[in-house]
């Protein structure tokens, strides 16, 4: 790779191991327009997602790979998803003529003899076929078969679309097969917070992009001195079934963290920036004229002979020295916050399930769901407001239910069905959480600061699990009484916390229209349950409504 141009060598001496790849400029993020699910019945797919006709998907899709890797080396990439020991991982065979993609396959999955080794004579794995081919979007598709679990994937080597484990298999094709089989397949992070007896309560949460997964999964603890530490299991995927005991029980099917790089620093990820010094691949960031990686709002100022993304020098006020979606990929155990039990192959129990969007107005710091169906609710009418991302507008309110939207393989009213069927399945179903960061006061100003000091939110979870933390009851769930969250060492004032933790019935009225239109699109496949906590929480809204 070094040799025909794929890596850049970084700076050895600080950046041990650690290479630069420059992505094609048009091959910068995933494709959700060229992402299909080809199933035989398009009410499988459902109205979330693309849709092909496998026949017609593949007789579409072949031609493109006739002679796509003449003169390349063709890689076969053995690997497992999951600890290689766990009876809950399940083996991938990803075919691909790109050197970068089976490199990044090494780092976020057990790749190699060890899946080989698992698999034996074994037909049971999941097929994935890569090409680049010529890197035109107008020859790119990523397809899934979730009927005969295979992917196929031409015309693009970006991440998400390339690493064929990652979001095809352990969310797309792995979210069908949980269906099927019984178990979850999540696009959650999975963290453990320690109390000061020492005593690991696990949580699992799903969150839109943009709203800082790797960071909480990687958070030091402001609470530290009293005892309170996060520790890492995963930052992007769950994969989660019912233990023998009655406990939901979650893996992290990857090995590695493919993590967004602007806007990484050692305030906003101190764990992952001691991490990617070394065993690193960087992708599409900028570099420093000694040869260490660099981009926006890392903790130096850009230095003199900067050189951006595309390789051009770069000069100030000019575009972006790294892509806004740049990104290191690097191995899990190399975070300082990896839980030592990260690899447990019976997976670690869930006591809590957290969603969350970024709303500058609506959502309170935290609210509690009632029960499990109410949190399936909850998940199910997540929305989040768009940044200042490549794409579209900023501040335009996307839904995008359990953070699954580009990723759940089926129909999504269906998988509404088979979350709600999973509580009954559970001796103590997990209690469900809403969290948002992104409160903003009258002049757009952040309520809560965020980051390390989001311990004190989940410190109140676990005294809600512990039946220690007071809370009021709202239209929506649990808020927390002000004195129940864990303030000292921290100044906000009681109005701003009143603001933070505040429920406005006519704001989450208004909220309930957006809310009955997404439904809608689900037609006959949205369970009935969900409309009954519609119906209900319309009703508690117009009680307080006529109250205040
Ligand atoms: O990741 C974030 N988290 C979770 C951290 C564990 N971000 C970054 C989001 C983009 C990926 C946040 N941004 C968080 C947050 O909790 N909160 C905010 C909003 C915010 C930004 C800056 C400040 C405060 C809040 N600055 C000061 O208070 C000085
Ligand atoms: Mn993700």
């Amino acid at each position: 790779m070094l040799k025909d141009g794929t890596y850049l060598e970084l700076n050895q001496k600080s950046y041990p191991r650690c290479y630069l790849h420059r992505s094609n400029s048009n091959d910068v993020a995933r494709t959700e327009g060229l992402t299909f699910i080809c199933t035989h019945k398009k009410e499988d797919a459902g109205p979330t997602n693309n849709w092909m006709a496998p026949a017609e998907a593949k007789d579409k899709v072949r031609p493109l790979f006739d002679g796509a890797m003449k003169g390349r080396t063709m890689y076969v990439v053995p690997y497992i998803m999951g600890p290689a020991s766990s009876p809950y991982s399940k083996i991938g065979v990803e075919i691909t003529d790109s050197a970068y993609v089976a490199a990044s396959m090494r780092i976020m999955s057990r790749m190699g003899k060890v899946a080989l080794d698992r698999l034996g004579s074994s037909n049971d794995f999941v097929p994935g076929l890569h090409s680049l081919a010529d890197l035109n979007p107008e020859r790119r598709f990523i397809l899934h078969f979730p009927e005969e679990k295979l992917i196929w994937s031409v015309g693009s080597g970006y991440g998400g679309n390339a690493l064929l484990g990652k979001k095809c298999f352990a969310l797309r094709i792995a979210s069908w097969m949980a269906r099927e089989q019984g178990w979850m397949a999540e696009h959650m992070l999975i963290l453990g917070l320690e109390d000061p007896s020492g005593k690991v309560t696990y949580m699992a949460a799903a969150f839109p992009s943009a709203c800082g997964k790797t960071n909480l999964a990687m958070m030091v603890s402001a609470l530290e001195s009293q005892g309170y530490r996060v520790w890492t299991i995963g930052d992007d995927i769950a994969w989660m079934h019912v233990a023998s005991d009655g406990t939901l029980r979650a893996i992290n099917p990857e090995a590695g963290f493919f993590g967004v790089a602007p806007g990484t620093n050692g305030k906003t990820n101190p764990n992952v920036m001691d991490a990617i010094h070394r065993n690193t691949i960087f992708t599409n960031v900028a570099i420093t004229e000694s040869r260490e990686p660099w981009w926006e709002g890392i903790d130096s100022a850009p230095t003199p002979g900067l050189v951006d993304w595309h390789g051009n020098k770069w000069a100030e006020g000019k575009s972006a020295a790294a892509h806004p979606n740049s990104r290191y990929t690097v191995p899990a155990s190399q975070s300082p916050s990896i839980s030592s039990h990260w690899e447990d192959p019976e997976g670690l129990p869930i006591s809590a399930l957290i969603f969350g969007g970024r709303r500058a107005r609506l959502a309170p710091l935290v609210y509690e769901s009632h029960n499990w169906q109410h949190g399936v609710f909850v998940g199910a009418t997540m929305a989040s407001e768009t940044t200042a991302a490549a794409t579209g507008a900023v501040g335009v309110t996307r839904r995008d239910p359990m953070a699954m939207l580009p990723f759940c393989g089926y129909n999504m009213g269906d998988y509404f069905g088979h979350w709600l069927a999973m509580g009954p399945k559970l001796k103590t179903p997990p209690k469900i959480f809403h969290v948002n960061w992104f409160r903003r006061d009258a002049d757009g100003k952040f309520l809560w600061p965020g980051y390390g000091e989001n311990v004190r939110v989940l410190k109140w979870m676990l005294d809600r699990i512990e039946g220690r933390a007071a809370a009021t009851e709202t239209p929506i769930g649990n808020v927390p009484t002000p004195s129940s969250l864990t303030l000292d060492g921290l100044s906000i004032s009681r109005d701003t916390l009143n603001e933070l933790l505040a429920v406005n019935p006519n704001d989450w009225a208004e909220e309930e229209k957006a809310v009955d239109q997404f439904f809608a699109r689900l037609g006959s496949h949205l369970p009935a349950a969900l409309c009954q906590e519609q119906k209900a929480l319309a009703s508690r809204l117009s009680g307080a409504s006529v109250a205040s």
